[in-house]
């Protein structure tokens, strides 16, 4: 199949799994240049208890979605599979599409059940123009539902349908583990603690978050022992770079961004907490852990201790108001 897309000038898709499924070597899952459209198949479908996701395939689905990784200049061309009862759409952030790709009942755009429908995205690099410079779509973005429950969608976010969209510029650093953390309403990834799967990776690995927003209420991300950079990547540019360095963030409904972190860097391994700020929210289920295992892949002294305190976590229904 690779073979015959390459001959038909078009790439394979890019695409990588969800939060607690990462590669080990990503990288030869990546494109080497942009400038291509790469296409995509993906399945919306009903998970039961209400839950909707998006697959890869039938029967893949998963919350948050896949992570759907493009670099600026190519086009991506989504053929979304409604396999479901009801009406959905796949709307995008942060990059480029026609009104009928808009994923939104205003312009009539969403798949209605049991049909197939195809949206294209389209990303640029920076270009000039009257002297200034216009940004590129370089950035770590998202997609989800505008179709079902209401014309907003409310109802597919709320049930599940989102993920992660990252446009990279040439020359980025590819992590070796990626994770999407989305703070839904008054979830991670639709689960409170401590239902919320550990995440994990080794000691010194490059690790990638995609924070995402979603929902009525105001968040702020926070990651125990490890800081970033408030900028695109998360990462200075050089040792003269006055960008801010930060361990929390706003995570408001619609916001997104991600960084890169070594693993346990200047810490040391141990299950690290991440988790929404805002206290009622974390108390009441909106935190969860990260486990930063030794570099040869064993458990750290103390760890498992942790993660057994963390799975007696009891989120108190009486911690707001
Ligand atoms: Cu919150």
């Amino acid at each position: 199949m690779l073979a015959g897309a390459a001959a038909a000038g078009v790439a394979a898709p890019v695409v990588v799994a969800g939060l607690g499924t990462a590669s080990a070597s990503p990288e030869t899952s990546r494109p080497a240049r942009a400038g291509v459209t790469r296409r995509v198949t993906v399945y919306a479908e009903e998970l039961g208890g209400g839950q909707f996701g998006y697959g890869l395939s039938p029967g893949t689905a998963t919350i948050p979605g896949p992570v759907l990784e493009v670099y600026e200049g190519d086009t991506l061309e989504i053929d979304l599979v409604n396999n479901t009862d009801r009406r959905l759409s796949i709307h995008p952030h942060g990059v480029d599409y026609d009104v009928d790709s808009d994923g939104s009942p205003l312009n009539d755009s969403f798949n209605e059940p049991g049909t197939r429908r195809t949206y294209v995205w389209k990303t640029r690099a920076p270009f000039q123009k009257d002297g200034r410079w216009m940004p590129g779509s370089a950035g770590y973005w998202h997609y989800h539902d505008h179709a079902m429950g209401d014309d907003h969608g409310s109802g597919g976010i709320l049930a599940g349908l989102y993920g992660a969209l990252i446009v990279r510029r040439e020359g980025d650093l590819l992590p070796q583990r990626q994770y999407t953390v989305v703070f839904n309403d008054m979830t991670i990834n639709n689960r409170v603690a401590p239902d919320i799967p550990v995440i994990e990776a080794n000691q010194g690995e490059r690790v990638e978050f995609i924070a995402i927003g979603h929902g009525n209420t105001f968040h702020t991300f926070h990651l125990h022992a490890h800081r970033w950079v408030d900028n695109r990547t998360g990462m200075l540019s050089g040792p003269d770079d006055l960008t801010p360095s930060i361990d929390n963030r706003d995570l408001n409904p619609g916001d997104s961004f991600g960084f890169q972190v070594i693993a346990g860097e200047g810490v040391g391994p141990g299950v690290w907490m991440y988790h929404c700020h805002v206290q009622f929210h974390s108390v009441g289920g909106m935190a969860a852990v990260w486990l930063v295992r030794n570099p040869d892949g064993s458990m750290p002294d103390g760890a498992q201790e942790a993660l057994d305190r963390y799975q007696a976590h009891e989120h108190s229904s009486h911690a707001g108001h």
